[in-house]
């Protein structure tokens, strides 16, 4: 079944100038953009963004590292886009992502793992409304 996800590229790959290269990888595996934004998040976006993990013990430096830079958002297509998305995208933390995976390329760490991929269908319809309002 064909499937909108939002993709971001979190602030830790646009400082390193590789939005160009994570879209071209997204594009080569079958994904239509939809819709791209580049914005910056400040505390009541994170804070809704991230709502699961408020309170957390990663929290404090998950907000602060989102709104450390610029985010590109990308609303993506294609058929079983979430899962695919989050298969492309690779494990949470970088470094045992698996080769190929665009966290193992460009992630260093479990938070600053270069790029973000909706987990289901709900989120992907929460999350793209919430940042393409
Ligand atoms: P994913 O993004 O793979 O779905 P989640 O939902 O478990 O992972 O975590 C959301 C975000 O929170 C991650 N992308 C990561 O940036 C951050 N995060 C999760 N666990 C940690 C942690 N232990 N330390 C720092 N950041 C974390």
């Amino acid at each position: 079944m064909k499937q909108k996800t939002l993709l971001l590229i979190k602030p830790n790959s646009t400082n390193l100038n590789k939005i160009g290269a994570i879209l071209q990888i997204v594009e080569k595996n079958g994904f239509v953009i939809e819709d791209l934004k580049m914005f910056r998040m400040n505390c009541d976006l994170a804070d809704a963004f991230y709502v699961e993990h408020l309170g957390k013990g990663f929290y404090n430096e998950l907000s602060e590292f989102m709104r450390s830079g610029k985010i590109v958002g990308a609303v993506l297509s294609r058929e079983d886009a979430v899962l695919k998305l989050r298969e492309l995208v690779g494990n949470t933390d970088s470094t045992i992502a698996a080769l190929g995976t665009i966290r193992s390329m460009y992630g260093i760490s479990k938070g600053e793992n270069a790029v973000h991929a909706s987990d289901s269908i709900e989120s992907a319809e929460r999350e793209i409304a919430l940042i393409f309002k």
